[in-house]
């Protein structure tokens, strides 16, 4: 049986057995238990691309390299924009050439940069809360993940489990929750203090844990006080007695909150975060067997990475693709996933563009030069989950001459510029799996640790006790909620291009509205959908509707701020 795992950005890291021209899930495997879902199921009805492009027309491989180092000759300033269309450890090879020709490679992300600083800042690292805890647990809350559509293997280990879904979509995981908290979108810092404040009221804070293990608990009771009651109950649009309810369950079950991307794509990501964090040190729920908080863990935690370099840098979200001479853009698709789509489109029209990827996608079709990757079946490389504690290897398992790897590509990029601190690739591979921790005959992260923090924080746990927040000044009539799809990843795979809006809004199945914002705006068509409330509209990710997106990264200026934008429907005339 020949082994694999899916490259894709996603909880799950599922372990694949291949076949050629079939993947299938790991039976063995104990958290894919063999099977896996439409992307990888599909993955071969995706046609990958066969040949180099310049302008348009087919050339060599070696064509393509000839341009590329031409280019990186002449040009003066050299973005490097690295997406995550494949999330292997050997993406990152390649940041080893750009960061030693002087180009800008970036920090932050489009993704989960403001909640895991937010994690950082209460309890120092953001460790991932193995399976077995989460197995352990009595109550689990789903806060802000969309866990059928993005991370569905976990549905079997919440089997039994009180459940509760904290999302202003109706999802169907909501559906068959003991508790659904529909609440009005971009409120979760105000539930988190209301929580904390029904818990406080009655004294049931663990008194013992804050005193060994935390500071500043006064700063954060002033803090979760000056939430009054009943005016921050209706700004979160939710009965207060269901708050309440929910603060009983907290107290009297051994909780896991599974905190997702949808609570943090907003100016005040890190706060929102870290409130919820706060909520759950107050409660004790840290370093204790069936507790934790898990948000997308950091899988980078104790490990020495040979590509982490110095350089300079520009703030992901905040990309100005218009003011490089070249952009060399690899394993993504901006011109779709990274906001202000406008903005976007002009920049790389400006400058000269490289695509380095696997599909003709809307960036390839603007590029002037497009290079094909080697898919993951094709190179070798390792997969690290921030989903779960497993870790897998991914060997090569098929020939494709008519592209390259990340690590080819850099190879030659370093040789025809006369570098020479280049390993053999193998060699990288093995530094990776020889940080690895063993449980059975399973490797895990090397940061792996049965029970976090069980040993305690490194210094005091620190709770939130302020917060910026202009928001409300924002006009526009529907919040925005913008997800992941289900049969997508992002961009690629089986997207779902409709603007889903509630049933009082006036409009029908099939119209077409054009959405704006300050930002721009954008003609979609519209789905009728029961599951919204009134106050918002929904539109996953690779759809169009980054066109209304901030290009603005959030108040610590790390993570993309997609949902902090308000939107206007306007029916298109015939
Ligand atoms: N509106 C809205 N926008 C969003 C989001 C949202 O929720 N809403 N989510 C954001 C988030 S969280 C993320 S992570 C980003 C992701 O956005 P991107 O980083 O753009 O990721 P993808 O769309 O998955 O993939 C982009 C490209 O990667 C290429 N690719 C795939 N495999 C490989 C490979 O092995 N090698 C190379 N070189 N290329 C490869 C493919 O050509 C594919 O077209 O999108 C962000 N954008
Ligand atoms: N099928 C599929 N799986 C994926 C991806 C994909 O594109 N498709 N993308 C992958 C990537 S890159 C990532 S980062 C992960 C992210 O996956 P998740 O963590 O699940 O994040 P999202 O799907 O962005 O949003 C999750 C939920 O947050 C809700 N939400 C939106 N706004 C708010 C809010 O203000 N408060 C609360 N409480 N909830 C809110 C949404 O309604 C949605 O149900 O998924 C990965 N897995
Ligand atoms: S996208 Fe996620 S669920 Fe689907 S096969 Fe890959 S890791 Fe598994
Ligand atoms: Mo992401």
């Amino acid at each position: 049986m020949k082994k694999t795992a899916c490259p894709l950005d996603c909880y799950d890291a599922c372990s694949v057995v291949y076949e050629p021209n079939k993947l299938k899930g790991n039976p063995d495997h104990p958290f894919t238990r063999g099977h896996l879902c439409y992307k990888l199921n599909h993955y071969f009805d995706y046609s990958q691309l066969e040949s180099a492009k310049y302008r348009g027309q087919e050339i060599s491989l070696e064509e393509a390299l000839d341009i590329l180092e031409e280019k990186i000759k002449t040009s003066d300033e050299i973005l490097h924009y690295r997406g995550s269309g494949n999330v292997g450890k050997m993406q990152a090879v390649s940041d080893l050439f750009f960061a030693s020709i002087g180009a800008t490679l970036t920090t932050g992300s489009l993704c989960d940069a403001a909640g895991q600083l937010g994690i950082e800042q209460g309890r120092g690292k953001n460790l991932i809360l193995p399976l077995e805890q989460i197995q352990k647990s009595e109550l689990v809350i789903v806060w802000g993940r969309n866990i059928g559509y993005t991370n569905h293997h976990l549905i079997p280990f919440l089997e039994g489990k009180t459940l509760v879904v904290i999302d202003p979509i109706k999802t169907n995981l909501a559906k068959n929750a003991a508790m659904h908290i529909q609440l009005s979108p971009r409120t979760d810092l105000e539930l988190a203090c209301m929580l904390a404040r029904f818990v406080y009221m009655q004294n049931k804070e663990d008194e013992e844990f804050i005193e060994e293990h935390t500071e500043d608990f006064d700063f954060y009771a002033d803090f979760i006080q000056s939430y009054r009651m009943v005016p921050t109950t209706e700004k979160i649009g939710v009965d207060l007695l269901d708050i309440a309810t929910l603060a009983e369950l907290m107290i009297d079950l051994k909780s896991v909150i599974l905190v997702g991307n949808g609570v943090q794509k907003y100016a005040h990501g890190t706060e929102v975060v870290r409130a919820i964090d706060s909520l759950a040190a107050m409660l004790g729920l840290f370093g204790k067997e069936g507790c934790g908080v898990s948000f997308l863990g950091d899988t980078s935690l104790m490990l020495d990475d040979p590509f982490k370099v110095k350089a300079k840098r520009v703030a992901k979200p905040e990309v100005d693709f218009g003011a490089y001479d070249l952009c060399f853009i690899q394993g993504a698709n901006p011109a779709i996933t990274h906001p202000c789509t406008q903005k976007v489109v002009e920049g790389l029209q400006k400058s000269f563009s490289v695509v380095f990827g696997l599909y003709d996608d809307e960036t390839a079709q603007l590029a002037d030069l497009v290079i094909p990757a080697k898919n993951f079946l094709q190179k070798e490389d390792i997969r690290f989950s921030y989903g779960h504690e497993f870790v897998e290897l991914m060997p090569k398992l098929q020939d494709n001459p008519k592209a390259l790897s990340e690590y080819e590509l850099t190879r030659e990029l370093m040789e025809r510029f006369g570098l020479d601190d280049l390993k053999e690739e193998r060699e990288y591979i093995e530094h990776f799996t020889k940080q690895l921790k063993k449980r059975g005959e399973y490797y895990v992260l090397p940061s792996f640790e049965e029970i976090p923090y069980s040993e305690g924080f490194e210094e005091p746990f620190c709770f939130i006790d302020e917060v910026e927040d202009a928001f409300d000044r924002l006009g526009g009539e529907y919040f925005l909620i913008t997800p992941k799809a289900k049969n997508a990843i992002n961009s690629q795979f089986k997207r779902d291009p409709y603007l889903y809006v509630p049933l009082q809004s006036g409009l029908s199945d099939g119209d077409r509205v054009v959405v704006s914002s300050q930002w721009g705006e954008v003609c979609m068509e519209v789905r009728l959908l029961a599951e919204l409330r009134d106050d918002s509209v929904l539109a996953y990710s690779g759809s169009a509707i980054n066109h209304v997106t901030p290009p603005r990264a959030d108040n610590h200026g790390n993570n993309a701020i997609f949902q902090e934008v308000k939107v206007n429907l306007k029916k298109e005339s015939q």
